[in-house]
């Protein structure tokens, strides 16, 4: 047998998955270019209209105080000093308008921020460019702390005044402990 063959255990018989014969590979001649795909999608920096900035805050006294008010559930986690509330819309974006959102993190934990209707790419972190690892279409981008993220997005064309989107963490835990606000599109 030529080359590396996995093999897998079984009631002691061996397997044959998979067969790997690299003889052909060796005389290609392609190469790999250098940049695969640019943006196709137009997030054009030039079309941003607005730019919001979002903080991820965790702790402990905004919780307490917000429970001794009787306020909504949570409140240990909030995103700009507001903890979800399901009747509060926090703001409206224009459909088909281009945006930029600064996200920033003065927790002691990473959080993956997260939002709806749209897929954004990462300008850039903490002011430098992102790793190429991170510089496709995305949907959630981890903020660790103290980090400052800026993301840029088009919202389709799509709008409706009453029935919002959401951002959010995407822990579990802290969207439903409050970090999580909602927005429509107009
Ligand atoms: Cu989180």
């Amino acid at each position: 047998m030529m080359g590396m063959m996995p093999m897998m255990q079984t009631n002691n018989k061996e397997l044959t998955i998979m067969t790997i014969d690299a003889r052909q590979a060796q005389n290609s001649t392609k190469k790999v270019p250098a940049i695969l795909r640019t943006s196709t999608i137009g997030l054009n920096p030039k079309a941003v209209t607005t730019t919001r900035k979002f903080s991820l805050e965790m702790g402990m006294m905004g919780g307490m105080m917000k429970n001794m008010g009787g306020g909504s559930r949570g409140g240990m986690f909030r995103i700009n000093g507001k903890s979800m509330d399901i009747k509060r819309i926090d703001f409206q974006v224009k459909a088909n308008s281009t945006e930029i959102w600064e996200v920033s993190n003065s927790s002691m934990m990473a959080h993956p921020f997260h939002v709806h209707n749209v897929q954004f790419r990462l300008l850039d972190r903490n002011g430098k460019r992102p790793d190429p690892s991170e510089s496709g279409l995305k949907d959630v981008v981890l903020v660790p702390p103290g980090d400052i993220v800026r993301i840029i997005m088009k919202f389709p064309e799509y709008s409706d005044a009453k029935v919002p989107y959401m951002y959010h963490c995407h822990i579990l835990e802290h969207e439903d402990q409050g970090m999580m606000g909602q927005f429509v599109v107009v």
